[in-house]
């Protein structure tokens, strides 16, 4: 905009544009635009006088020219929703300035001034969770990524770095608590019933990480001593009751600071430490500075009502989130399109410490399955994207598992291909060289370059390229030489036709059926289309065992014979090599039922006996760990099964998928009988062999509901009777709502209800538990429990828990009818007006019509096309279906 064109009226109050219409297409952000901002800001002074209906924020900015910008008089402060009360220049009321949209443009004469802006909020109705907004009586905010213009105009983007002091009064007895980033500097008593208090955080900050709570909070604290005697004190505010639920998050802390210090020579920075729970919140948790605010599903546990997936998933995101005060905050990101370079770093860094943590082989191998199942998906559909993307619409879109899962998969390969020692100077010469500042992918990429000694030139491809490399693999045996041949594809993606081949490092060993020797592990980098490598000394019959680890984020297809298959999942070395070899037997085995013409009778029957006495196997050996022994029983995914199958039919899948889980339900009775018996009778703990206790009972009932379901339905009744933990309880439940012809399954499921009723987290878990079951009704089931007066569109764990969930349920998403679809498309446009962040994140399931049988892939783009032509939509949901529409 030309901003002479807006001037100012006469007694120096803006002329208003008419509010614009609401964009049918909002203007593409794009990487190649980047300019630095015209402005620095030093400092800035936020004055808040809180109250849940209105607050009034008072933001005083320094402001100077930006010697390393263009010049220019305007200073762009971005705004959203907000109105500029009063607006002052050095101490004066200012008339040069004017709206342009929803950004303010003040023009300034000289090189230095102090600009002091007044808006006023109205928390109550923020039903977005951006920006400050009401939960629960309490006052929170959320910031990134571009949620501090909805509290005060301000340049918005995170390399504009300041040092932020903030002073926050409101009524007391409602919020006896007043929390902010950095150190608390004054308190004092006001009017009327009125506190306030005074933060400062030393450190300079790009604005998506400030943070501010006010409300009625308990905290559970401690302290933790740095490794250079620095006392931080820790607190985990809560609301009253919540607080016997937090002493697992405050052990998680307290070990991440202890293992960042170890692993990656990173101590804590200030001498407090907060972290607080909220229950509206539409993501997992916030790095804000020294005020992390989190998810309560992030903080809250005890053995009567979290699992141990639960106790795993606060361990894990404590520490991502405490990690950023490293990889994100102290260096955070120039633009949006750097998001990786924070998430896919901290991601990689609380992997390598939950495995630590947890046993290296099982979580590799649940990383592995969410990477598979929701990135791959991604990465083949129409919203592909490079983990540093080109171009956005709505940043919020772009906080997705390509950015997060595969950008730390990127960062794992350079590791592996350097080693952890020099990856680890490589990481030091990161922190050493950008340290406080707004850093790039590719300061990221030259300071592992330069410190751990590799030459990156070419890897450099995986942070533009999208889409899963396809690598095909033939093992040629030669007298007593094998000669590996590798070829690469990198598919076409939006946008992207033509992919040039990126180095690939492979962990590979050849194994020998024929005497059982493994063979050595290997690392060979594939960086061309096509090439081989030889190994020498192999046996008479020869084995691959290749991307062991999961060394790549690529898939693999070999040739391969079942019995080598059983084989390696009975014997490899490599505990991912050996999942993978079961569900390769699997995958192999329904893909080609759910396919084409089909199997042959005696074709099925061959394979589900090879997958049925590989399964057999896996219960038998003595020398597995439960946790390990669970872990491998695990189903391969119906959306992976799917990713896998052209135009796949989900029914197909499932009924073979079921009928082999029945097959070895039915063969295996007495053995899974036996298994479920011995892991009864460990007694409840946190000891590995009890956690695997828990993990294959729950396993073993899964294949006997569908083998065996009477027997089944009285040993998952007896298991929710008898249990002592929310692992059990909600495992025979879940098995039980799956189930036909049961009464069991109507008590267990009210007596779960009743029992638990008024505790938010576990009647989530009671919604997503029907909502993904495996019962023939689930549809209707969900309908149902859309009416149920637990049900609120405002708290997005609730919806969650009852639509991703179903959504995440192929049984259900996909009815033939077409309902399912109806159903998620129906929920999008009741949720975009209210909170079209999470609206936007139900829109990838529907995009992938273009994988499915023509029927279903008909009636998925209809709702997508319905959704298309609603009158209004957000920016967030109209970008994920015009790319999913293509
Ligand atoms: N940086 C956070 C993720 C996050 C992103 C956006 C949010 O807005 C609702 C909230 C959280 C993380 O990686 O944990
Ligand atoms: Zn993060």
């Amino acid at each position: 905009m030309d901003i002479a064109n807006t001037p100012a009226t006469a007694d120096g109050n803006p002329q208003m544009a008419d509010a614009p219409p609401e964009p049918k297409q909002p203007p593409l952000i794009r990487r190649e635009d980047y300019t630095p901002f015209a402005w620095l800001v030093p400092t800035t002074h936020l004055d808040f006088a809180l109250g849940l209906e209105k607050t009034r924020v008072v933001a005083t900015l320094d402001v100077e020219r930006n010697p390393d910008a263009e010049a220019s008089p305007h200073l762009r402060l971005n705004g959203d929703g907000l109105e500029p009360v009063e607006v002052e220049v050095d101490g004066q009321a200012a008339n040069s300035w004017a709206m342009d949209g929803e950004t303010l443009i003040v023009t300034l004469p000289a090189d230095r001034h102090t600009v002091r802006i007044v808006t006023e909020i109205d928390p109550s109705a923020n039903t977005q969770l951006m920006g400050l907004y009401a939960s629960n009586g309490m006052l929170c905010t959320q910031c990134e990524a571009e949620g501090f213009r909805r509290i005060a105009f301000f340049p918005d983007r995170p390399d504009v770095l300041s040092t932020y002091t903030v002073r926050m009064s409101g009524p007391k007895a409602q919020f006896p608590i007043l929390l902010c980033n950095g150190n608390n500097t004054a308190n004092g008593e006001g009017e009327h019933g009125t506190h306030w208090a005074e933060w400062h955080d030393p450190w300079p900050k790009p604005s998506y990480l400030f943070a501010l709570v006010a409300g009625d909070l308990v905290a559970n604290s401690d302290s933790f001593t740095t490794r250079s005697g620095r006392k931080v004190d820790l607190n985990i505010w809560v609301r009253d009751g919540d607080l016997p639920r937090t002493d697992h998050a405050m052990r998680s802390l307290k070990k991440s600071m202890e293992w960042d210090e170890e692993v990656f020579g990173r101590e804590y920075d200030l001498d407090l430490f907060n972290i607080v729970a909220v229950s509206d919140f539409n993501m997992g948790a916030m790095e804000n500075k020294g005020l992390n605010v989190f998810n309560t599903k992030y903080v809250l546990a005890d053995e009567e009502t979290a699992t141990d997936g639960d106790y795993d998933g606060i361990e894990g995101v404590i520490a991502h989130e405490y990690f950023h005060n490293w990889s994100g905050n102290r260096i955070t990101c120039r633009d949006w399109f750097q998001l990786s370079l924070k998430e896919g770093f901290t991601v990689l860094r609380d992997q390598l410490f939950s495995q630590d943590m947890q046993g290296e082989a099982v979580k590799r191998i649940e990383d592995v399955r969410v990477l598979r199942g929701v990135q791959f998906p991604e990465d083949s559909g129409p919203l592909a994207h490079p983990i540093r993307p080109d171009s956005f619409r709505e940043i919020s879109n772009f906080y997705t598992s390509t950015i997060y899962n595969k950008g730390a998969e990127v960062i794992r390969m350079m590791r592996t291909m350097a080693g952890p020692e020099k990856f680890r100077v490589g990481t030091d010469t990161y922190f050493d060289r950008h340290d406080g500042e707004a850093a790039t992918c590719e300061d990221f990429v030259k300071s592992i370059e330069d410190g751990a000694g590799l030459d990156l030139q070419q890897f450099r491809l995986w942070y533009s390229q999208a889409g899963t490399p396809k690598i095909k693999a033939e093992l040629v045996p030669d007298a007593s030489r094998a000669v590996l041949k590798l070829t690469q594809t990198v598919p076409p993606t939006p946008g992207q036709p033509d992919k040039q081949p990126m180095p690939i490092p492979l962990k590979v060993a050849v194994h020998d059926r024929a005497s059982g020797t493994l063979g050595e592990e290997r690392l060979i980098v594939l960086d061309k289309a096509q090439d081989s490598f030889v190994f020498e000394n192999v046996g008479d019959q020869p084995v691959l065992s290749i991307n062991r680890g999961f060394s790549a984020p690529v898939s693999i297809e070999r040739e391969i014979s079942n019995a080598d298959l059983v084989f390696l999942a009975a014997r490899d070395d490599d505990p991912f090599a050996r999942y993978e070899a079961f569900q390769d037997l699997v995958v192999g085995h329904l893909v080609a039922a759910a396919s084409g013409d089909g199997l042959a009778d005696d074709a099925k029957s061959a394979a589900r006996e090879d997958i049925t006495s590989a399964f057999a196997a896996i219960l038998a050996d003595d020398a597995l760990e439960d946790t390990m022994r669970g872990e491998l029983m695990l189903f391969p995914s119906q959306t992976y099964i799917a990713e896998q199958i052209e135009a796949a039919d989900p029914g197909r899948i499932f009924a073979e998928r079921e009928a082999l889980k029945a097959h070895i339900g039915a063969a295996l009775e007495s053995d899974l009988v036996a298994l479920h018996e011995r892991a009864s009778a460990i007694p409840f703990g946190f000891s590995q062999e009890a956690r695997g206790s828990r993990k294959v009972k729950t396993q073993a009932l899964v294949y006997l509901a569908a083998g065996a379901p009477e027997k089944a339905a009285d040993m998952a009744a007896a298991q929710y009777d008898a249990a002592d933990n929310m692992t059990d309880r909600q495992g025979s439940l879940m098995v039980l709502a799956g189930m036909t012809g049961t009464a069991a399954r109507t008590g267990r499921l009210l007596d779960f209800y009743n029992r638990y009723k008024g505790n938010d987290l576990v009647i989530d878990k009671w919604f997503a538990i029907q909502a993904s079951s495996l019962h023939p009704s689930v549809v209707e089931h969900v309908k149902a429990l859309a009416e149920h007066p637990d049900f609120t569109m405002k708290n997005p764990n609730r919806v969650r828990s009852l639509y991703m969930a179903f959504a995440g349920n192929p049984h259900g998403f996909h009815d033939a009818s077409g309902e399912g679809y109806r159903m998620i498309a129906d929920l999008i446009l009741e949720l975009d007006p209210l909170n079209p962040q999470t609206a936007a994140r139900f829109v990838p399931p529907l995009g992938r019509f273009r994988k499915l049988e023509a029927g279903r892939s008909a009636l998925m783009r209809e709702q997508l096309e319905r959704i298309a032509n609603a009158d209004k939509l957000s920016r967030d949901t109209y970008e994920q279906v015009s790319r999913s529409l293509g």
